[in-house]
């Protein structure tokens, strides 16, 4: 399919979608949208497991983003946006300490930005918004958005990912400024794993018993796209959404790996699952229910930013966009033959459907999670440190309704913090609705949520922190190694969109 059909398939999308409200009683803040074509039923479909991107040199990848269509729905052909043409993209494997190049070239009809989600990245390859790559043979337009100018190439762009970081689940998915929830919602995401030789030291599973789990919401046109109300079809000019979906776009399936409710056969043995939400504005609480026993608990070894000191046991955990979760779950006490449905808690309906194993098969276990995972060092907060108050809320964005921070729409040029590189701030995150909030370049540590410590999920190195209505959580940050321009914004795409970005400089 050609880029043009791509954008006339959009254009024809939007008309009668039917609307049912999602307030943060529900757990997410966003308004779904119910598809106009009957879905299938639950648990029929296997798992896909992305492809290994394999190097073109080495440490040299290469990933053409283009239009494809693929079958997500049986029967039906679903046009996407996608990274080597799928989605999820192919999953990028690096080491700790072993720099890479990935090149990006853009066969897409839109522009386009990549940043690497948790990434310990230079500036100039971190995906700044305004930084666009430019379709292929592109040379219309270079001024970038609303005349303000980044660094616009037309066809390519080399990422260089230092690696120096701890080994973490990382993803990495479009940016571009005004256009990031679109972009991601039509198919450009995908996993970034970073290994490193302590955790590769560590008896945990691994092969065909490490999962990567994309999760994320769409709902589906009657001809089978994806159903998103951008208010400029042709994503090019005007940001944002319908106002019914401002607040958030909430699809009726739950995809796992580009699969509506897939279903994946396992040992009776330990699972290593590396659980990202990619959804656009739906939370999760997810629960692995067993049918006539308890729920099977499970083992939380790592966060965004890699492993925890120690493991974790949870009954249920929760993940807001852009958050990740390296779990470990134990089929080995399951008998032969039992299946475990992993359940959303905060869905209704379709979307409390999310996943389901079946232990198929006695197998031989080797695995352990020990005791004690790695070295988590502490940010020690100094007494005269600097703090600062970002407050997440709905406010005016030139003349329309959009969401702001300290009252500020996104202003590339203007910084709302200019942070030295190796000091330790504290930032305090205050909400009016649920905004996940993000932070580039170095991860940081939950000090207080409310008047209490950190919350159950938000233990060891985050970058994204999932600050729920009318709350306050203090974090601590400290920026280190490269100085620049970066961003902090809130990770439910269409606030992002709308605004609700800031500029951070580290100095
Ligand atoms: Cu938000």
């Amino acid at each position: 399919m050609g880029r043009r059909a791509f954008l006339g398939l959009l254009g024809g999308a939007a008309a009668g979608a039917a609307l049912a409200g999602c307030g943060p009683a529900s757990g997410s803040t966003g308004e779904q949208i119910a598809s106009a074509r009957p879905l299938p039923p639950p648990y029929r479909v296997p798992l896909p497991v992305p492809p290994v991107a394999r190097p073109v040199a080495p440490d040299r990848y290469l990933i053409t983003q283009r239009v494809a269509e693929l079958e997500i729905l049986p029967g039906v052909r679903t046009p996407v946006l996608g990274y080597d043409g799928i989605f999820p993209g192919p999953t990028v494997e690096t080491r700790r300490g072993r720099p890479v190049v990935v090149r990006h070239r853009n066969e897409l009809p839109v522009p386009t930005v990549v940043h690497l989600h948790g990434g310990h990245t230079a500036p100039e390859h971190d995906g700044w918004p305004l930084d666009l790559v430019l379709p292929v043979g592109d040379t219309s337009d270079r001024s970038g958005h609303h005349g303000m100018a980044g660094d616009v190439v037309a066809g390519e762009r080399d990422h260089r990912y230092e690696g120096d970081q701890r080994a973490a689940t990382l993803w990495y998915h479009d940016h571009r400024m005004d256009f990031t929830g679109p972009a991601v919602h039509h198919g450009l995401a995908g996993f970034h794993l970073v290994r490193d030789d302590e955790e590769d030291a560590l008896p945990l599973p691994r092969g065909d018993r490490e999962l990567p789990l994309m999760l994320c919401d769409r709902s589906f046109t009657a001809d089978g796209a994806f159903d998103y109300p951008s208010l400029d079809r042709s994503l090019r000019t005007v940001p944002g959404v319908e106002a019914h979906a401002m607040e958030g776009v909430l699809g009726d399936v739950v995809l796992v790996n580009g699969a509506p409710w897939p279903v994946h056969d396992v040992d009776a043995a330990r699972y290593r699952l590396r659980v990202l939400n990619a959804s656009g504005a739906r939370r999760y609480r997810l629960v692995c229910t067993v049918a006539g026993g308890p729920d099977l608990p499970v083992t939380q070894i790592g966060s965004d930013g890699g492993l925890l000191a120690a493991p974790v046991e949870h009954a249920a955990v929760e993940l807001a966009p852009g958050e990740r979760l390296d779990l470990v779950v134990d089929f080995g006490v399951l008998p032969v033959g039992t299946e475990v449905t992993v359940r959303n808690a905060l869905g209704s309906g379709t979307t409390s459907d999310v996943l389901r194993f079946r232990v198929v098969r006695a197998a031989r276990d080797d695995t352990a999670v020990p005791p004690v995972l790695s070295v988590v060092e502490p940010l020690v907060v100094p007494v005269d440190a600097t703090r600062r108050t970002f407050t997440f809320a709905r406010g005016p964005v030139g003349g329309h309704r959009g969401w702001t921070i300290n009252g500020r729409p996104f202003e590339p040029d203007v910084p709302q913090a200019r942070t030295p590189l190796g000091e330790v701030e504290v930032w305090r995150f205050v909400t009016d609705v649920h905004h996940p909030v993000h932070v580039h370049l170095d991860p940081f540590q939950v000090l207080h949520r409310g008047t209490g410590g950190p919350g159950p999920f938000d233990g060891g190195w985050k970058d994204t922190v999932d600050v729920r209505p009318a709350e306050v959580v203090d974090v601590a940050v400290r920026f280190t190694d490269h100085r620049g321009r970066y961003v902090l914004h809130c990770h439910n795409l269409e606030h992002e969109d709308m605004a609700m970005m800031a500029t951070v400089h580290t100095v």
